[in-house]
């Protein structure tokens, strides 16, 4: 079983990852690895944080010559602006600050606030990059993009090749695709930043080359979409997950919502992807589409109303150094997120020890399913 845990604290030595489980063979670029954390420090209307630190990983196990030993590997991004962060008694609303106050009877809200950061995130993208370089293997790939921010929408066309909108993309300041569009949400960020105020969005991730089967129906907690709504749920600052159409398929008839089913050649395709490539839990063959709603960031400049916890006053809540508005850096860490549940569903599927056990037991389910002569009637 793969799974995997975060340690450390924002202002500590640093964040860290251990992946249990991940299947041993598989060569690990770690330029692959220190490009997705360099992506999720940047966006415009990120905060000074990001120009102190350059994350890296540091692989500190379970990776020989370049290839993973079936053992944990243990990656760390440590930490450059590392202090005893200052004694804080006055909870910031949206942030964990109060709940954990409560839950630990605790007035000093920092021992809550240094792991609720979102900087522990560096050790998830480090964990969906290892994922994904499992993943590319078998032809399954992952891009995610910013569509919305502050209720400016992108524009995005349904269909794309990856590698050319990843230039796009990785090109653009706030990570998405339409150049129109994203002038509007830079405009829309200079405006928080004015109003020393914050500002969330949404973005979108996509997997393709996912092969039909993961996940399962039979039981609620090995559904696919299950598993990628939770994961992205508890990201930082997510608030909504919808795959496919989402939302919107509440307001339609049955007819506009689902895929009609053709034969094409002889194969089996389908005529749309509103469902974002999951049906009754699991993986369809379509590409997969989820997006993710992120709410702006807890800590504002003009800061709301709250209460010192020291003297039980109202005060407004601790001002800190934090960004405007981070839905790029979240798009890379709902990415990872998605690659780590779809590659617990993978291996959950196809699961081996090595490579090249996964492999073939991977070639021998796309043989049945290509021969539908080999179906049980
Ligand atoms: C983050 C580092 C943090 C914040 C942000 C995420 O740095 P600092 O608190 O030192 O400015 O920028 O964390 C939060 C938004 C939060 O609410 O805690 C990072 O590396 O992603």
């Amino acid at each position: 079983m793969l799974r995997f845990f975060t340690a450390g604290e924002s202002h500590g030595r640093g964040i860290f990852v251990i992946v249990d489980g991940f299947p041993a063979g598989v060569r690990v670029d770690l330029d692959y690895i220190n490009h997705l954390l360099r992506l999720r420090q940047g966006g415009y209307g990120r905060g000074g944080r990001q120009k102190i630190e350059q994350d890296e990983a540091d692989i500190l196990s379970g990776i020989r010559n370049g290839v993973t030993m079936g053992s944990p590997i243990l990656i760390a991004v440590w930490n450059r602006d590392v202090r005893d962060m200052k004694a804080s008694y006055v909870p910031r609303p949206g942030h964990s600050d109060l709940a954990g106050a409560f839950k630990y009877g605790i007035k000093d809200t920092r021992f809550i606030s240094e792991r609720a950061s979102a900087r522990e995130t560096a050790g998830r993208v480090a964990a969906g990059a290892l994922c994904e370089l499992l993943l590319k293997n078998f032809g399954i790939e992952f891009i995610s993009f910013v569509v919305e921010i502050g209720g400016v929408r992108a524009n995005v066309p349904e269909k794309f090749d990856y590698d050319e909108m990843r230039r796009k993309i990785e090109q653009s300041e706030l990570y998405t695709p339409d150049e129109e569009a994203e002038k509007k949400m830079k405009e829309m960020i200079d405006l928080a930043r004015r109003k020393k105020d914050t500002l969330g969005g949404i973005f979108e991730v996509r997997v393709k080359g996912v092969p039909p089967g993961l996940g399962s129906h039979s039981q609620w907690d090995r559904k696919l979409d299950g598993k990628i709504a939770q994961a992205l749920m508890s990201i930082q600052a997510i608030k909504g997950v919808e795959i496919g159409l989402g939302f919107e398929s509440a307001r339609r008839f049955g007819s506009q919502v689902h895929d009609e089913i053709l034969i094409e050649n002889g194969k089996i395709k389908r005529a749309s992807n509103r469902a974002g490539g999951i049906e009754g839990g699991m993986s369809n063959g379509c590409e997969i589409v989820v997006r993710a709603a992120m709410k702006p960031i807890s800590t504002l400049y003009s800061p709301l109303r709250s209460v010192n916890l020291k003297d039980m006053r109202e005060e407004p809540a601790l001002v800190d150094r934090s960004d405007i508005c981070a839905v790029p850096a979240a798009s890379v860490v709902g990415r990872s997120a998605v690659a780590v549940e779809i590659a617990k569903a993978f291996l959950e599927k196809f699961g081996g020890d090595s490579l090249n056990e996964i492999k073939s037991n991977y070639e021998s389910f796309l043989r049945q399913i290509e021969d539908p002569s080999l179906w049980l009637e």
